[in-house]
């Protein structure tokens, strides 16, 4: 029954439903899906802005030249024009067809590199936090505030909490304050990971012995699930994430408790050891 929904939601939803109008899930995935999860971040905002755009440009481009190859079926076949005509140059037509794409590409292009360059140079930011990729789970540090931790999946077989995501729950969320601005450092220990949030258009890679940095500032509280983004082994869709944005009071509380909590840092100190070699 949900399949015939999805399929009719996309028919008659359209255009709409792919572009994003239809009001989807924010922080987790819903079955039938066909949009990007709801947008909680600037980023991710211009991400979907963007996506539509290029959506209503690549309907009307297509309805266009679906349009002029029926005519020409229709007005140029044999039977209807028996003799064609021997015309091979047109000026107005070819500095039409010249012009008219220049113009849609620059229309693409000045949101397109607006968007690459926010998602891409990291604002002064309030918090950082550093994800570090494992085969197969993460490690988080909180340089800031001096806390550090493992996040490893639930599994089915450790009792999944009821109405939690199955193979996103992960023991240790990772907690950030919303409406701040929080800069996120990827690095690895060992193969090539991605940490992706999409409902905070944010996906970088995780590359061993490099920090990479994007950045992301949370609109909405709430909990929001992702995945390890690049193919990295036997267990990569098995790292999930999980971000629990929360009010800033709350963050407060969370940072003391955590760091009376015992947290050694496993990864930091690696990391740490690992620059010092030669
Ligand atoms: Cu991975």
């Amino acid at each position: 029954m949900r399949r015939w929904q999805g399929i009719a939601t996309v028919l008659v939803g359209g255009c709409g439903a792919a572009g994003g109008t239809q009001a989807a899930a924010i922080g987790q995935p819903t079955p039938w899906q066909m949009g990007f999860q709801g947008a909680a971040s600037p980023g991710m905002e211009r991400i979907d802005s963007f996506h539509d755009l290029l959506l209503v440009l690549i309907t009307l481009i297509t309805l266009f030249v679906l349009g002029l190859l029926v005519y020409c079926m229709l007005k140029f076949n044999e039977k209807s024009n028996p003799r064609p005509s021997k015309t091979t140059h047109n000026t107005l037509v070819e500095v039409l067809w010249t012009a008219i794409p220049v113009v849609i590409l620059v229309v693409i292009a000045v949101p397109s590199f607006k968007l690459l360059y926010l998602v891409d140079e990291v604002p002064q930011s309030e918090m950082t936090i550093k994800a570090i990729g494992n085969a197969w789970f993460w490690d988080y540090e909180y340089p800031d505030h001096g806390i550090a931790f493992t996040a490893n999946m639930v599994r089915d077989k450790d009792g999944k909490p009821a109405g939690k995501p199955r193979l996103l729950e992960t023991d240790n969320a990772v907690v950030v304050p919303v409406n701040t601005t929080v800069r996120v450092q990827t690095t690895s220990n060992d193969v090539i990971h991605a940490w992706a949030m999409p409902s905070l258009g944010v996906k970088k890679d995780a590359v061993p012995g490099r920090l990479n940095e994007t950045w992301f500032k949370a609109t909405k509280e709430g909990m929001y699930y992702g995945q390890c983004s690049e193919l990295c082994g036997k267990d990569h869709g098995y790292m999930p994430i999980m971000l629990k944005v929360v009010s800033r009071a709350e963050f407060e509380d969370w940072v003391k408790k955590s760091k009376r909590a015992d947290s050694a840092p496993p990864a930091a100190t690696r990391l740490a050891e690992a620059a010092r070699k030669p």
